[in-house]
């Protein structure tokens, strides 16, 4: 059984820049809002200024950008899951050490995005909650298991690749406080890449065993890597007023291309083979075809009903429940 979710008006709920808001509640239609702030913002957007926490901003914008931050924010929480339950399984005490530290530096990372949320007047209580009872969503691809040891290489160097494809190019965006969240978490990232490259080839370069491990693990985990980057123009609801306001740089199938031009050619280096017949350079497009995933199956496991939804969530539903007496504590209300 669950413990009620957390209460709102816990000490820890941020209120460093006053403004906590019923955001759902207050977000008004574009056509509502104040037309000569909304053309000063839009402009100051259009000319590459950056977006502060205490400036105007349309409500539409503010509940965006929280819904995609709280988004990231969960992501790197649940994606330290997978990989760590590995930790205690590592092949060897610096193998071992390194990915402790890169799960450490993946909750780091949490911690940045859900400040950075904060700003906008989502309290952290609040986006707790919303993941603890499945309202936020979190990345589909931490939905899958870790099978092997394979898999922590093809997660450290696959998935940490297509975050930093899109990270890099969202921390050029519209808002500063998730910019700077961005430009710091991708240093970091770039760093659980070289950890990612250097078991990637290692096991490429390995035994028979190791080899066929990395080729099962890559051949599941390939098509859930191409969605990391969301659905395609028809499916993605959002990326239309992300793009115009600045806060996602480019479509989902833009990032996509980028990713699959810079790590195609790595893998294969390697060896190592990808389970699409139909995956190739098309010299006159300039982009890369491929089998398209299975969209449905994607909207079923960000929907709560992948293979391991249910016990990601159970694991956060564990630390609130094991981690109260510390909150209580620190705050001094430990009856
Ligand atoms: N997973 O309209 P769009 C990491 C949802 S960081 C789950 O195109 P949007 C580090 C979307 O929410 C992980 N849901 O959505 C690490 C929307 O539903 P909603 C993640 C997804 O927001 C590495 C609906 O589909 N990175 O991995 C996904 O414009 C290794 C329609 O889609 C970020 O969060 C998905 N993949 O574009 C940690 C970066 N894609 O909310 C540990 C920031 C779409 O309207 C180990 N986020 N949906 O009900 C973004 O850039 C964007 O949010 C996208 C999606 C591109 C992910």
């Amino acid at each position: 059984m669950h413990p009620e979710p957390v209460d709102v008006e816990n000490p820890f709920q941020s209120d460093m820049y006053g403004n906590i808001l019923n955001i759902d509640k207050n977000v008004i239609s574009l056509e509502e809002e104040d037309p000569i702030k909304l053309r000063e913002f839009e402009s100051r957007i259009l000319s590459g200024d950056k977006i502060e926490a205490k400036d105007w901003m349309p409500s539409l914008y503010r509940k965006q950008l929280i819904r995609m931050i709280e988004q990231h924010a969960h992501s790197e929480i649940i994606g330290a899951l997978p990989e760590g339950t590995w930790i205690t399984r590592a092949p060897g005490f610096r193998r071992k050490l390194a990915l402790a530290a890169k799960v450490q530096d993946e909750v780091g990372h949490a911690q940045l995005l859900y400040s950075a949320a904060e700003t906008l007047g989502k309290s952290r209580v609040e986006m707790t909650n919303d993941l603890l009872s499945g309202k936020s969503k979190y990345s589909n691809v931490f939905n899958y298991p870790a099978k092997t040891w394979a898999d922590v290489a093809v997660i450290g160097f696959l998935i940490d690749g297509a975050a930093i494809v899109n990270q890099l190019a969202n921390s050029k965006g519209s808002y500063a406080p998730y910019c700077r969240a961005l430009e710091r978490i991708c240093y970091e990232e770039s760093f659980h890449l070289k950890q990612g490259h250097d078991n990637f080839v290692y096991l490429a370069t390995g035994t028979q065993q190791q080899r066929d491990m990395l080729q099962d693990a890559v051949n599941r985990w390939w098509p859930h890597v191409l969605t990391f980057f969301g659905p395609p123009e028809k499916l993605s609801k959002n990326s239309e007023i992300l793009m115009r306001w600045k806060v996602k740089m480019d479509s989902n199938e833009n990032m996509r291309q980028r990713f699959i031009s810079q790590y195609v050619p790595k893998i294969f280096e390697v060896g190592i083979t990808l389970p699409d017949p139909n995956l190739k350079y098309n010299q006159e497009s300039g982009l890369w075809e491929y089998t398209e995933p299975n969209w449905d199956e994607f909207f079923e496991v960000i929907s709560g009903n992948g293979p391991c939804n249910k016990e990601r969530l159970a694991v956060r539903w564990w630390a609130e429940d094991h981690g109260g007496w510390v909150r209580k504590a620190i705050s001094g209300n430990i009856f």
